[in-house]
């Protein structure tokens, strides 16, 4: 046997020919052209949806959420004595909350005057707190002012947030639908229940003259909201 002859297992007569077949080339070269094609679009389409499922999760979807306000206001009048001090309990019950609406937040403004009508008699001294009770509300929130006082006449604002997180300024939030951004936002239950402010008297009375009471007006503003989103 010499090396020049090839054995009929080992004919690749066949194949030779297809590959100096100019036209099988060219087939050959269009196929593995569309395969590579599909490919790249494949991987491209993977990426996109990657990409997609990314921002979904990452919550890349982006909302602006907004709040129609509405108030419930109570007022209470009251004349105290020197030295007394007085809880004033306001109730908040669910029912009186217009559909969809949450309250956000309790306002409190203790306001008083000198009305004595003594000569020179100096402004007294109040101080107002409001009482945590069992209402569910941001009780450690520190935009909360719980406590104040005054000496000279001046309004004392307290303030409660109820629902976490309320301002009542417009927020931006991520998510992958209305439903889901607005969800924080309808929670039941915060601010309602009884919102107590006690107040305490303390009168200063001109020289030789006794101031001994002083009438004190505590309104109570329920800031209740409606959220909406809009995406941005
Ligand atoms: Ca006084």
């Amino acid at each position: 046997m010499s090396g020049k002859e090839v054995s009929p297992e080992f004919d690749f007569t066949a194949f030779t020919e297809l590959l100096d077949d100019r036209a099988s080339n060219i087939t050959m070269g269009v196929v593995l052209t569309i395969v590579a094609v599909v490919l790249t679009y494949t991987t491209v389409d993977l990426a996109n949806l990657n990409e997609e499922v990314r921002g979904l999760v990452d919550g890349d979807n982006n909302w602006d959420v907004s709040f129609e306000i509405q108030s419930m206001t109570f007022q209470e009048t009251i004349v105290m004595v020197d030295g007394e001090q007085r809880q004033l309990d306001f109730d908040v019950d669910q029912s009186d909350l217009p559909e969809g609406f949450r309250v956000g937040q309790i306002r409190a403004t203790v306001s008083y005057g000198e009305t004595s009508g003594l000569p020179a008699d100096p402004a007294d001294s109040v101080a107002a707190n409001v009482l945590q009770t069992d209402m569910q509300a941001q009780w450690n929130d520190n935009n909360n002012t719980l406590s104040g006082s005054s000496n000279d006449a001046t309004d004392i604002e307290l303030i409660l947030r109820t629902h976490p997180g309320f301002t009542g300024q417009s927020v931006n939030a991520t998510g992958i639908n209305e439903y889901q951004v607005l969800q924080p936002w309808l929670i039941e239950g915060f601010g309602t229940g009884t919102f107590s402010v006690v107040v305490e008297l303390n009168t200063q009375s001109p020289p030789f003259l006794n101031d001994s009471d002083e009438e004190i007006v505590v309104n109570v503003e329920v800031v209740m909201f409606k959220p909406s989103a809009t995406p941005t």
